[in-house]
């Protein structure tokens, strides 16, 4: 294929207006019911739905369309249990040795979050996101990648919303610093953890903090010119 070689765009479907005002409220309802969880229930999901979800987040644009990232699914117990102690390691110079710093921990208060992460252990797959500083349009290529942390952020937010029309829920999870996971993972240098997304079914008793349902309204998010 020539460098320039154009398609026509042949998989766009267009609405009429109504049904993209019936579509976009939609949308909207389903995807407010997403909660980030921590109550994870040890039920197994398929490994085909994660791929499948997995096949969604790779077609996320991304900077000259190198695709900056790489997902590690980890569902062994073994590797679950060393990803929940060395991720409790940290979180107790976080919390408990206030390393995070008075402000940032009164931020999280109303979360009710401390460094007991036993969900790292119960939930079925924890999806730890690398990002590529290096890398190319094909596997193996060591082509200097372009805004890579935006582009993993989109690829990460098209998993959630993935994971979440697959009818599983996630938990965005960012132990700090995060380093062992490339350990773990056995990622190269040029690969950094990004987030780790803990995904599976809640537990019938799980609960969501108030304080992560008030979302700001759309006066105060939006402004047209
Ligand atoms: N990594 C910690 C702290 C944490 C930080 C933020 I910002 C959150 O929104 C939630 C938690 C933890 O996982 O508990």
């Amino acid at each position: 294929m020539q460098e320039h070689d154009r398609l026509p765009l042949s998989d766009y479907h267009e609405y009429p207006e109504e049904e993209m005002l019936e579509r976009s409220k939609n949308y909207y309802e389903d995807i407010r019911r997403r909660h980030s969880i921590r109550d994870f229930s040890d039920r197994s999901v398929p490994r085909e739905i994660i791929d499948n979800c997995i096949r969604a987040a790779g077609t996320a644009p991304s900077g000259a369309n190198h695709q900056p990232w790489h997902f590690t699914v980890i569902g062994d117990p073994e590797i679950k249990k060393q990803v929940r102690e060395r991720a409790e390691e940290e979180e107790r110079k976080f919390y408990d040795e206030r390393k995070a710093g008075s402000e940032w921990l009164e931020a999280l208060a109303p979360l009710g979050t401390d460094a007991s992460k036993p969900f790292l252990e119960h939930a079925p797959w924890l999806i730890a996101i690398f990002l590529q500083r290096r890398g190319g349009i094909e596997s193996g290529m060591d082509n200097k990648n372009y805004y890579v942390r935006e582009s993993v952020g989109i690829a990460t937010g098209f998993l959630i919303q993935a994971l979440h029309n697959a009818g599983l829920v996630t938990l965005t999870h960012t132990p700090n610093p995060m380093s062992f996971l490339s350990e773990i993972c056995e990622r190269p240098g040029s690969d950094r953890p990004y987030i780790l997304l803990v995904t599976g079914y809640p537990t019938k008793d799980a609960t969501i903090p108030h304080h992560s349902t008030i979302k700001k309204p759309l006066s105060d998010i939006v402004s047209y010119l």
